[in-house]
C-alpha cells in the first residue's frame, strides 16, 4: 500500500487526525505499535508517513524529523507565529510583547505582529498603534486589523497562505474571531471580554491545526504560549533583539551589554529616539527579571 505525507492536526483519545499533505483531505488514524515500544508520541504539526484504508480511516507508519518544537502549546514544525494585540481593549503590555518577540527569535520562529480592535479605538490610541506599528514593522510584518469591520482581513489571509502558523496573545484580544472572520466555517468559539476577565479563563482550550485559506494551517492556541524566559543567559538577550543588533557595532566596547558601559550606541538611539525607550525599559527588566546565574 501507498504511503503518503501528511501534517498531525488533532488527538483524539487514541486516535488522530492527519491532513494529506496533497490531496488536504482528512484521515483518522491509529499509530502502529512500534511507537509505543519506542515511546515515541506524535505530536500535533508532526509531518508522518501514512497508509489511508477506506471511509478516512488510516495508519501512522512513521514520524518525519522535526524542523522545530514548542512546548507550550506542544505543536511541531511551525512556520510563523501570529501574534495578536490590540493597544486597547484590552491594553496592550509592551514588555510582554518584547519577551515574546525574543522567545521567537531564539526559536528561530518568524512573528507576524496583528495590531487587532482598530475599530474601538480613540484618536490617542490610533496615533499609538500607527506609532508601534511604524516601529515593529522594520523587523516583523506587522498588520492593523479589526475581526469587526474586516479591516486588514485580505492581508491576513494572504499571510496564512502555503505556511504552518500558531496564534498568540492575551485572552481576548480576538484570535479567534480573526479566524472566524477569515474563514467562517470555523465557528470558534468567541468570548466575552468582561465574563473572560472575571473568570480568568480562556475560551480557547486545547491546540488544534485548522485548515485555512487555501493552503495555510493554523493552531487557534489558548492565550499566551511559551513565554518562559527562565532558561535564558542574560548575555544572550541582546542578540534576539535586531533594533539594538542595527546599532550594538558601534558601541566602544565590543561585547557592551548596554547597560553601564561608556559610549554605547544602543543607549544613544535610545535617547536620540531611534530605538523605542519601551524596548530598552523592557530589555533591562528581562535582564532583571533573570537574576544572577
Ligand atoms: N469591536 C471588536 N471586537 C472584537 C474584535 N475582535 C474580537 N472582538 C471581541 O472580543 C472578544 C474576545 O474575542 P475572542 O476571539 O474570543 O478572543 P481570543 O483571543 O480568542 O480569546 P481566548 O480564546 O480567551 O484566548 C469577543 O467578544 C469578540 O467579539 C474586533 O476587531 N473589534
Ligand atoms: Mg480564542
Ligand atoms: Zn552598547
Amino acid at each position: 500500500m501507498d504511503r503518503r505525507h501528511a501534517i498531525v492536526v488533532r488527538f483524539h483519545s487514541n486516535m488522530l487526525d492527519v491532513v494529506d499533505n496533497q490531496t488536504r483531505k482528512r484521515y483518522t488514524c491509529t499509530l502502529r505499535g512500534k511507537f509505543k515500544k519506542q515511546g515515541i508520541r506524535p505530536i500535533v504539526g508532526d509531518i508522518v508517513e501514512y497508509i489511508g484504508f477506506q471511509d478516512m480511516k488510516g495508519r501512522i507508519e512513521n514520524i518525519l524529523p522535526r524542523k522545530n518544537e514548542l512546548d507550550r502549546p506542544k505543536i511541531a514544525n511551525i512556520d510563523q507565529v501570529i501574534l495578536v494585540l490590540t493597544v486597547s481593549h484590552p491594553p496592550i503590555s509592551l514588555l510582554t510583547l518584547n519577551k515574546f518577540l525574543i522567545m521567537a527569535e531564539f526559536q528561530d520562529i518568524e512573528s507576524v505582529l496583528v495590531f487587532n480592535k482598530t475599530d474601538l479605538l480613540n484618536q490617542q490610541e490610533k496615533q499609538e498603534q500607527q506609532r508601534l506599528t511604524e516601529y515593529y514593522s522594520r523587523h516583523y510584518t506587522t498588520i492593523q486589523t479589526s475581526a469587526k469591520t474586516g479591516e486588514g482581513l485580505d492581508l491576513l489571509k494572504r499571510i496564512f497562505n502555503g505556511k504552518t502558523s500558531t496564534l498568540a496573545g492575551m485572552s481576548g484580544v480576538g484570535k479567534s474571531s480573526l479566524l472566524n472572520a477569515v474563514e467562517p466555517g470555523l465557528k470558534l468559539k468567541e468570548g466575552m471580554l468582561s465574563q473572560q476577565l472575571e473568570r480568568g479563563k480562556h475560551t480557547t482550550t486545547y491546540t488544534e491545526l485548522l485548515m485555512i485559506g487555501e493552503s495555510g494551517l493554523i493552531a487557534d492556541t489558548p492565550g499566551f504560549a511559551f513565554l518562559d524566559l527562565t532558561d535564558f543567559k542574560k548575555e544572550s538577550i541582546r542578540f534576539l533583539m535586531p533594533d539594538f543588533m542595527n546599532y550594538s557595532s558601534d558601541c566602544a566596547f565590543e561585547n557592551c551589554s548596554h547597560i553601564n558601559e561608556p559610549n554605547c550606541a544602543v543607549k544613544e538611539a535610545v535617547q536620540e529616539g531611534k530605538i523605542l525607550s519601551s524596548r530598552y525599559d523592557s530589555y533591562i527588566k528581562i535582564i532583571e527579571e533573570i537574576g544572577v546565574e
